[in-house]
């Protein structure tokens, strides 16, 4: 495999859809593409009455957007409950008795919900959570797997009004507690135990030491998924509820009457925080809102995905992050979609898995990320050929640059080559798709993230705003408000404004770099700020470096992205250690399960390497292009290095060779 930069330069394929699927698909030419796109940035308030008509709002938008940085009113006027649009409107039509949710367990347990379920178990578990106190408003954290309970979950308190805040089940309980701490939850919802790859995950068990340091969380609601026997748990009295026990109480008439004939809420209510890796340590909680947000997913699911009655969509992502809250959760249930959802990993018991499940469902569109398809290509093409691809029509891709060849592996063996592909730039703040094409409007080119989506005003700029020429490589910004984008990060107006949009005056910078080309199709190259994107995860540096620098042993650290086949990046960290350490293995095993321990699993280091002393600036500024330089293996520094204090710093970290 190539590297992806390279290959990304010299690419000029352009891959049309085919007739048969552009004379189906919702959106059938590029100028029909131009059209509503241009519909969508000159009469905002028109295009989005019109997209949103199907949509349960129980006062309409009088106006479309009041616009004072940092506040941002989309659909002033309107007054909603979220769940009306993910499901009741549903249980009018033919989707009452639809599947909503196809899920599969890891160990090959299935489980259907069906539009009127679903709706059921959300009434269920929300009048409950009502009797245990939650009302709009409150905080409510979600530690838990992929499992049907968790959109479950983030719907009942939708429906109450409630914030949701989901916390990756990879994250540690120092990283929960900090979550938690963050936002005020007064309650957590968990499960006993996840599967991930033939073992569990002790969910409940880390929740409890995140929730020894939790002040504000009063209730604990624990789903049993996996049984006493492989996951014990100690349930705490009075504070710990089994969910199926919770279900089973009698509920009071003014707690099923909130759950029944739910309230509605101002366009601008908080819908849910989520946090992200930011350029500091410490994380972002990203918060989202009502109207926009629904409006932001539900068509870019219906536009993007194409969806239509018959289709069984699969998005692969975990709902702990962006992609599933928009794209398992909220988009493809407003648009009454099936979703298909699987608990486990790709790989489990054999890599044959995603194919084996897209062959039993008869799934249509799958949309998943670029590092599970190139861990895909490394397993082999045995796996897929083995197995009936022919239902897929449509193939999706998120998180990351897709490289050319993956791109077209992807299209080759699983489309079968007639199965367009869809690469969707977006951000947890960004809240829905920014950048693709659509599929039947549209031809696609291997590694590039396409046109703007509707109402979305994108530019590549220079460091003051300047625009920059065609192919010329610059910075992603988003040049004005739109409906989905993030209203402030929680209780932290002020970093918001100067994360987002004081970097470049007036103007939403995305931490991407960026070019445009001739056809006006975006190549985004990946973060140009101290984030990594590690096998579709979003590390901040700096967030690595202070999990390090927290442990006794080490005086300074330097965390860095090295471009890796695999995973996009790799992470490597230089570290100092404090006189009388030892530079070991052992140390080097201690410090990686330090970064386990305060952050997760998945931030683990690639490659720790130990140095007498960081390269800095005179000023005493860390030179991470150096450090990047040095982990990459090159022998000479290719940029300028005057400013560095001591050259040799860098001569001794290079013939430090891992
Ligand atoms: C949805 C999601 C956002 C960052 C983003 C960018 C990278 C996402 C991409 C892509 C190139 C794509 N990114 N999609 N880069 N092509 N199709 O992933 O949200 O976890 O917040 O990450 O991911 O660097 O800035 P999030």
């Amino acid at each position: 495999m190539t590297d992806g930069i390279e290959s990304r330069l010299r690419e000029e394929r352009k891959f049309v859809p085919s007739a048969e699927f552009s004379a189906h698909a919702r959106v059938q030419s590029h100028a029909e593409y131009v059209s509503l796109y241009t519909q969508s940035i000159e009469s905002p308030e028109e295009f989005w009455r019109d997209q949103t008509c199907d949509l349960v709002f129980r006062t309409r938008p009088t106006s479309f957007l009041e616009w004072n940085l940092p506040k941002a009113k989309f659909f002033g006027g309107a007054t909603l409950n979220i769940t009306e649009s993910c499901l009741d409107r549903h249980l009018k039509t033919s989707a009452r008795t639809r599947a909503a949710i196809v899920w599969e367990g890891e160990p090959g347990d299935t489980r259907t919900l069906t539009y009127f379920e679903l709706h059921r178990e959300v009434v269920r578990l929300s009048t409950q959570l009502a009797s245990l106190g939650v009302r709009a408003g409150d905080r409510v954290a979600i530690y838990m797997g992929m499992v049907p309970e968790t959109a479950i979950a983030m719907l009942a308190c939708a429906r109450l009004g409630a914030t949701h805040s989901v916390i990756f089940g990879g994250f540690s309980s120092d990283a929960l507690r900090d979550r938690i701490n963050d936002c005020g939850a007064k309650l957590l919802l968990t499960q006993d135990g996840a599967w991930r790859r033939g073992s569990i995950v002790p969910l409940k068990q880390m929740a409890d030491v995140a929730v020894a340091q939790t002040p504000t969380i009063e209730k604990v609601v624990v789903l049993r998924r996996i049984g006493a026997e492989k996951a014990p748990v100690t349930m705490k009295e009075g504070r710990d509820v089994w969910w199926d026990d919770l279900l089973a109480r009698e509920a009071a008439p003014e707690h099923r009457a909130i759950a029944e004939k739910p309230a509605a809420f101002d366009a601008e209510h908080p819908l849910f925080v989520l946090y992200t890796s930011g350029s500091t340590g410490k994380p972002k909680g990203v918060l989202h809102t009502t109207a926009g947000y629904l409006a932001g997913v539900h068509v870019s699911s219906k536009y993007v995905f194409d969806l239509r009655e018959g289709d069984l969509y699969w998005c692969t992502a975990d709902v702990g992050w962006v992609t599933g809250h928009s794209y398992i959760v909220y988009g493809p249930l407003s648009c009454g979609a099936s979703c298909l959802m699987y608990e486990g990993a790709p790989n489990f018991p054999d890599p044959g898995r995603f194919w084996k499940i897209i062959e039993r469902h008869g799934v249509t569109i799958l949309y998943t990320a670029p590092t599970a398809i190139r861990a895909f290509i490394r397993w082999g093409d045995d796996w897929p050929n083995k197995a009936d691809l022919s239902s897929l029509r449509l193939l999706g891709s998120v998180g990351e640059p897709i490289n050319p060849e993956a791109w077209t592996w992807y299209h080759r063996v699983i489309g079968g080559g007639r199965c367009p592909i869809v690469d969707t730039w977006w951000q947890t703040e960004t809240g829905a798709i920014m950048l693709t094409t659509l599929p039947g409007a549209c031809y696609s080119k291997p590694g590039s993230t396409g046109l703007p989506f509707f109402g979305v005003d994108i530019a590549v700029v220079k460091d003051r705003g300047e625009p920059c020429g065609t192919n010329e490589g610059g910075k992603l910004v988003v040049k004005s408000p739109w409906p989905s984008m993030a209203r402030t990060l929680y209780n932290d107006d002020e970093r918001y404004v100067s994360a987002y949009w004081k970097q470049i005056e007036g103007v939403y910078f995305t931490g991407d770099g960026a070019r445009k080309d001739e056809d006006g199709y975006f190549w985004v190259v990946g973060r140009i700020d101290d984030v990594l994107n590690v096998a579709g995860h979003r590390i901040g540096t700096a967030e690595i470096e202070s999990a390090l620098v927290s442990h006794p042993f080490v005086a300074e650290a330097a965390a860095v992205g090295k471009p890796d086949e695999l995973k996009g990046q790799a992470l490597v960290v230089f570290v100092t250690l404090k006189q009388g350490q030892t530079a070991n293995d052992e140390t080097k095993a201690n410090l990686s399960k330090h970064i386990e321990k305060e952050i997760g699993k998945f931030a683990r280091p690639d490659s720790i390497r130990f140095a007498d002393a960081l390269p800095k600036t005179r000023s005493g500024k860390i030179m991470r292009r150096l450090l990047k330089e040095v982990a990459s293996g090159a022998t000479e520094a290719k940029g300028d290095t005057s400013t560095l204090e001591d050259l040799g710093v860098l001569a001794k970290l290079r013939a430090d060779e891992d």
